[in-house]
Order: C-alpha cells, then structure tokens, then sequence
C-alpha cells in the first residue's frame, strides 16, 4: 500500500510508521510539530529522548533497515500542504493521528480550546476534501476515541445504533456525550467523514480507541533514536503511563475522585496491529465503518492496585493517592462497550499483566533522571461558573 501517516512525529504515528514500513508497505508521514512545540512553550518534555526531528528518525531508520518513509514538514490545516501532499504521493490509505489529543490542554483556556477544534477537524476536512479531489477509491482510517461515547447508561455498540421510534425504525450513529472540547472535537470530525462517506463514496473507518498505554514496539527498540515519545505529565500524560512513571519515582498515584472512571485500554503494539488490520481489511466505498479499538477496560481504581502490586513485586513501596477530580465527570457509572470486530479481523491481544507493567517500569526507570516532578499534579479545572472561577483564580 503506499500509506500516508498524518501526525508522524507522534507518540502513535511514528511507531505506526516504522511498523508498516518493515512490512512492506510504501510510507510517508506529515507532521508540523506541533506535538513538540505545545511541550516546548509548557516546559515539559517525553521522558524518553526522542531523535531531533523526522530528517534524523527516517535517516536512522533507512540506515537500521534500508527502507525509505519520506517526510512533509507541513501543517494539515493549510490547503495548499494538503493539497500537494495527496497530489504527489497519491496515497491508497490514509492513517490520521494528526491531531491535537489532549482533553486537559482543549480545556485549559479559550486559546486552546479554540485552537484544538479549529486544528482538530480544519484537518480532517482538509483530508476528506483532498480525498475527494485527488484520489479514487482510497481508505480513510481515522484516529477517533472512546471518550467520544462518553460513559452511557446503556451498552455502547460499534459506532451505530439500530433505534425505533414511535412504530418506525432508523439506523444512527451511536449517541455521542463526551468529556471534554477535545473529545467533542472527534464527535465533529465523525460527523463529517460520516457525511463524506454518504455524498461522495468514500471508504472510511473510524478507529474509537480506548487509553494506549506502553513505551516500546519491535521497531522503537532498534535504536535509541527510533524511540518514540513518552509522556506522564498532567496535560499530555495517560492515566496508566502516568502511574507507573509515579510508581518509578516515588510519587503518590493521582487517582482523581473516587477513582470508578472506567474506559477502555490498549497495548501501543495493538494500537499497530488494528490501524494495520483495519488498512488491510477496507469497508466499501460509500460506507462509514466504526471499530471499537482497545482490549480491555478497567477502572482508575483497578489500574492503580495493579501498579501498586506490580510494584511491590518489583521492590517499589506504591501508595496511592485520592485527589479532588480536577475533571467533571462521573466517577461511578455502568461502563459496557463492544469490541468485537478487530477480534474478528485477527487482531490477538497483548493485554495487561503485572508483567508487562514491570517491564514499562524497567523503560523508565533508564530515564528516571528526566522526570520533572513539578509537571505530575494536576493544574487545569474543568470547572464553569463560581467554582471554576475561585479555581482559576488560586492558579493566578
Ligand atoms: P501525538 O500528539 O503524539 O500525535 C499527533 C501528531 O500529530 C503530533 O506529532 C502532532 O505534531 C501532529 N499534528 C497535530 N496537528 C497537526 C497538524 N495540524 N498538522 C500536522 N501535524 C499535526 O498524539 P498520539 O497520542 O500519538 O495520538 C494520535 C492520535 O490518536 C490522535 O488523533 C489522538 O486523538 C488519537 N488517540 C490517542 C490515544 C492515546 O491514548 N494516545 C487514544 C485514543 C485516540
Ligand atoms: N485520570 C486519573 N488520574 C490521572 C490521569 C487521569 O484518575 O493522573 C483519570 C481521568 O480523570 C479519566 C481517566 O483517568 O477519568 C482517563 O484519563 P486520561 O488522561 O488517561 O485519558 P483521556 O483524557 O480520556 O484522554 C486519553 C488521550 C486521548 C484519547 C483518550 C481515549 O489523551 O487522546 O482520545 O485517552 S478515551 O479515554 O477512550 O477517550
């Protein structure tokens, strides 16, 4: 396949890259660095060093493996980037992770919650009507979330809900309620790719993936310079990825609330083999298909006790801490999701175990002299009104 990888540089993309390279398959990424510039201008930073740029990461990795991925240093949100890109490269998938994929930092201030939509589905639309233009029977395969259902009372199915309604009957994507401005920006980009699929024919999979966790794939292992981002921080940093970093350093595990939050989580190695399985397998052109993409789920109270035993196998002393939830959102709730279909196109988990959570302990412990601790608690409310006022106003 000759393969586009928007977002490239990320934490997901590069791996996706390198993944689907070594197999074969004809690669080129896009990316702006915007990953690496919101980091900059916060002071925080991957706890693994990664390699400068994309020249160095595809330098190394021809030089590892003698396989090419080429590079767009260019924004998805500028036509003309866009344009070019699909024109020259004409690509028969395209795999889209470039967006911006924080829910703290899209509810952080005005600046950024605009500038997360605006990125968010400008790029998407930017894809869909390029895919129009430039290519004839290609496959979309987006990078969408759980979050976007957000936690319902009823069993979440795969993006669509057969309803009745009064003695008549409708098939409609699934609810959405999510949790933030970042999540409701996925909602808007499925809504646009569904209409896109309907009026001009396109092929497109919209990839509902649960929390990823994990710091190393095959291909990030060749070399130091091919790692790929890890971050644990307040705004960037995931629920799991945090804990363990937390674990390694000492630092009380930040259960917000009660900690009966319950989503859905991956193996970043099954975040490469669905994207891969999901290029693989296309939908029919005209058609929107919806894949529930993680493994498993457990609660933030789960997760926790399986880092603090893990720990204590690994000579860690965890303690575990329960913060005020910066976030509004349910703390116990019914949590039930569908994920049948990836099974279905052959995907073999890699699920979580005490194990593997002591082998992420053992990556970071490498790195553990990076970790900067004033970035662990943390600092953005989703809080409105007076609440959300006094609390803004303590932040100065
Ligand atoms: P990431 O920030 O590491 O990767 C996104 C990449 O896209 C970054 O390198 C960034 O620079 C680039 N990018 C952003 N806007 C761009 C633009 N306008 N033009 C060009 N490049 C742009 O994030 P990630 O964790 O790798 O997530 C990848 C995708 O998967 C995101 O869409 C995210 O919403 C989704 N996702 C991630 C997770 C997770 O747990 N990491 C879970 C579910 C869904
Ligand atoms: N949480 C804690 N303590 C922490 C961090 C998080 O209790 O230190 C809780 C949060 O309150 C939330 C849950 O853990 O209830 C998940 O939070 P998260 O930060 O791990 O994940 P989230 O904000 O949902 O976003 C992440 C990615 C995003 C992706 C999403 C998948 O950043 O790109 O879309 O996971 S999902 O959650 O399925 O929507």
């Amino acid at each position: 396949m000759r393969v586009l990888v928007l977002g490239g540089d990320g934490y997901l993309g590069w791996p996706t890259a390198m993944y689907l390279s070594i197999r074969g398959h004809d690669v080129h990424i896009v990316d702006n660095y915007r990953r690496r510039k919101v980091h900059a201008e916060a002071g925080s930073d991957s706890l693994v060093p990664i390699a400068q740029d994309l020249a160095v990461r595809v330098a190394v990795w021809r030089e590892v493996t003698g396989r090419t991925i080429t590079v767009t240093e260019g924004d998805l949100t500028d036509w003309p980037v866009v344009e070019t890109v699909f024109e020259e490269f004409c690509p028969e998938t395209i795999i889209h992770y470039g967006e911006i994929p924080s829910a703290p930092y899209s509810m952080m201030d005005q600046r950024r919650s605009v500038l997360t939509q605006q990125n968010n589905v400008v790029s998407t639309l930017n894809v869909l009507w390029a895919m129009r233009r430039f290519t004839d029977g290609a496959h979309l395969v987006k990078l969408g979330t759980m979050g976007e259902y957000g936690t319902p009372n009823i069993e979440i199915e795969e993006g669509w809900l057969d309803i009745e309604h009064k003695g008549r009957k409708e098939r409609v994507l699934f609810p959405k309620r999510p949790g933030s401005f970042y999540h409701l920006s996925k909602v808007h980009d499925s809504h646009n790719i569904e209409f896109a699929c309907r009026v001009w024919d396109i092929r497109a999979t919209d990839l509902n993936q649960g929390v990823v966790y994990g710091i190393e794939t095959e291909e990030t292992r060749l070399d130091p310079l091919l790692a790929t981002r890890f971050d644990y921080d307040d705004v960037w940093g995931t629920a799991l990825n945090r804990f363990c970093v937390q674990a390694v350093i000492g630092h009380p595990l930040t259960v917000y609330g009660r900690g009966g939050q319950t989503r859905g989580y991956l193996n970043i190695v099954d975040t490469l083999r669905c994207v891969e399985l999901a290029s693989l397998n296309p939908p029919e052109p005209g058609r929107l298909r919806v894949l529930n993409q993680f493994t498993e789920q457990y609660s933030i109270n789960e997760l926790a006790e399986l880092v603090r035993r893990a720990g204590k196998t690994y000579g860690l002393d965890v303690q575990i801490e329960h913060l005020d939830n910066p976030r509004v959102e349910q703390e116990e709730h019914y949590y039930k999701a569908c994920h049948s279909k990836l099974i279905g196109l052959g995907l073999e988990p890699h699920l979580l175990s005490e194990t593997l959570i002591e082998h992420v302990f053992e990556s970071i412990e490498r790195h553990k002299d990076r970790v900067l601790t004033n970035h662990i608690e943390p600092t953005t409310t989703w809080l409105g009104g007076y609440r959300g006022r006094a609390a803004i106003k303590a932040a100065g």
